[in-house]
């Protein structure tokens, strides 16, 4: 079920939810700022947010380093067990809170449990990694010396999400981040508030029932303002940020102006090779998911299909068969594949996109539009659609967060390839070929630029088990499974002399 509307405002407080829960700016005495959100998929007010002030958010920062001073000590498995419990909450609440992220972001049901799967297994990868912090050691050049490497908590990790994954892209960072011996200062996106605060509710228990001290689990709402207090920050180590490459470089440069650590996950650009060797019955339904999947606003959406030339005009009406049978409308409602787009102002992007298509010589092989009438009063429902296109315009060089599919034609694989790194980003991508030698050069050293690159699946929804992120300007970094812990730690070379001389390294000689 639904969580029931807030007669009072709702607010933002660190994970017991104990402070900050003051009507009234503590510095000023003024009134605190509030942030609707509302579903896009009925246009319901569905909460009202309290904004954390600068005084809040000083607050925040102070009792999360005090939280840090304890969390670290705390041994790691045991902090794994304590994120065990969270993926037990998440089981519980799996229903709950996938009804929720479905009805605030507007992705259909069944990718809003999706997301809290993604939740559940992340607490699982975790649990296992805190036994598995491993440093390496070495052996020294100097007699009676060992060597070895050793890793420790960075201490407060900021955690900027975006709205289109709202709660799992958090938790990869934040779960990780925990057993690792960090405390997290979550900003999560204006646009899903309620969700981010529900989360803060499901651990909330398990935190107080742990005796986690105040200040490990904090969430602070607002803009990008609120974002920048992070960024600039030198008491936040590390900054983790999901969002567009404009608000990534904005970040990366903040951070990096005070040698801080970010990790980036900017826009995909994501494509699709198509070979004359495709089994294109499991080629059209990856195609068609990537793209309509979360009406494409994932940053692994498939924008572009790249299609060999011999087999262009039957992917084509096949694509306009399967689109054909996509059902649009209320997310929540298990018979429709495609809900709503977040908000008017992605509705605005879709269609400056779909005007610059036209005025580009885009033809359009299943056709764009809004969709109005009972049932889509929200305004935010558009319609899935496919363009032929050029690699090289700018509308298709861009990440338009909104269902829209380039499909391009290609002659020879060097020429796909060419065509499918021929973008500034570099997230996910991916070949349809029953070609060994095809799918082999598509992931050798002169194949996909990405990230990520599949065969014979598509370019979104990525197990959390391998490291996630891409390359150029997806930013570089990685998240969630592999070694992407590293990221959240600092890694501090030992040396010990066990000895009864102090010999020096390169055989340097220094006598008293
Ligand atoms: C994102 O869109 O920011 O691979 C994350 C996927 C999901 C995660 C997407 N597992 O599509």
């Amino acid at each position: 079920s639904i969580l029931p509307l807030p007669t009072q405002p709702v607010k933002p407080g660190t994970s017991t939810g104990q402070h900050f829960w003051h009507a009234t700016d503590s510095s000023t005495g003024q009134p605190t700022k509030t942030l609707d959100s509302y579903s896009p998929a009925d246009g319901q007010l569905i909460a009202r947010v309290t904004l954390t002030s600068r005084a809040d958010y000083d607050h925040v920062i102070e009792t999360a380093q005090a939280a840090f001073a304890e969390w670290r000590l705390v041994p790691a498995p045991r902090r794994g067990e304590i994120v065990r419990q969270m993926g037990e909450q998440f089981r519980r609440y799996k229903r709950e809170l996938g009804t929720l992220v479905s009805y605030e972001m507007g992705k259909s049901l069944q990718e809003g449990l999706g997301e809290v799967q993604e939740i559940i297994d992340i607490c699982d990868f975790a649990v296992g990694q805190s036994r598995q912090l491993y440093g390496l050691s070495m052996h020294s050049e100097r007699p009676a010396h060992r060597m070895l490497e050793q890793w420790h908590p960075l201490g407060v990790v900021g955690i900027i999400s975006a709205f289109n994954f709202p709660v799992a892209v958090w938790s990869w960072n934040a779960m990780l981040a925990w057993v690792c011996g960090d405390v997290c200062v979550w900003k999560p996106s204006e646009k899903t508030l309620l969700t981010a605060l529900a989360c803060q509710q499901i651990i909330g228990e398990v935190l107080r029932n742990n005796d986690v001290p105040e200040g490990v689990s904090c969430l602070i709402t607002g803009g990008r303002d609120t974002g920048e207090w992070l960024a600039r920050d030198p008491r936040v180590a590390l900054v983790s940020a999901t969002g567009s490459t404009r608000m990534g470089k904005a970040v990366a440069e903040t951070v990096a102006g005070r040698l801080g650590k970010s990790l980036l996950e900017l826009g995909g650009n994501n494509a699709i090779i198509v070979s004359e060797h495709a089994d294109l019955d499991l080629a059209i339904p990856a195609i068609v998911f990537g793209a309509v999947g979360t009406a494409g606003q994932r940053c692994t959406s498939t924008r572009r299909i790249i299609v060999q030339e011999s087999i262009y005009d039957d992917v084509k009406s096949r694509l306009k068969n399967a689109y054909a049978q996509l059902r649009i409308g209320n997310p929540l409602d298990e018979s429709f594949h495609v809900g709503p787009v977040i908000d008017q102002a992605a509705v605005q992007s879709y269609e400056l996109a779909i005007a610059e298509i036209r005025t580009s010589g885009g033809q359009f092989v299943v056709e764009p539009g809004l969709i109005d009438g009972l049932g889509f009063e929200s305004g935010c429902y558009v319609r899935p659609c496919v363009a032929e296109a050029e690699n090289h315009w700018p509308v298709v060089q861009r990440e338009t967060f909104a269902p829209i599919l380039y499909l391009l034609k290609y002659t020879t694989l060097d020429d796909a390839i060419r065509q499918q790194n021929g973008v500034p980003q570099g997230l996910s991508s991916a070949i349809f070929t029953l070609n060994m030698r095809e799918a082999e050069r598509f992931l050798a050293v002169a194949g996909s630029d990405c990230g990520i690159a599949n065969v014979n699946i598509g370019t979104s929804g990525a197990e959390i088990g391998g490291a996630f992120g891409g390359e150029k300007e997806t930013g570089g970094g990685r998240e969630s499974g592999s070694d992407a812990w590293k990221a959240y730690m600092r890694r501090q070379t030992n040396t010990i002399n066990y000895g009864t001389t102090m010999p020096l390294a390169q055989g340097i000689t220094f006598e008293l």
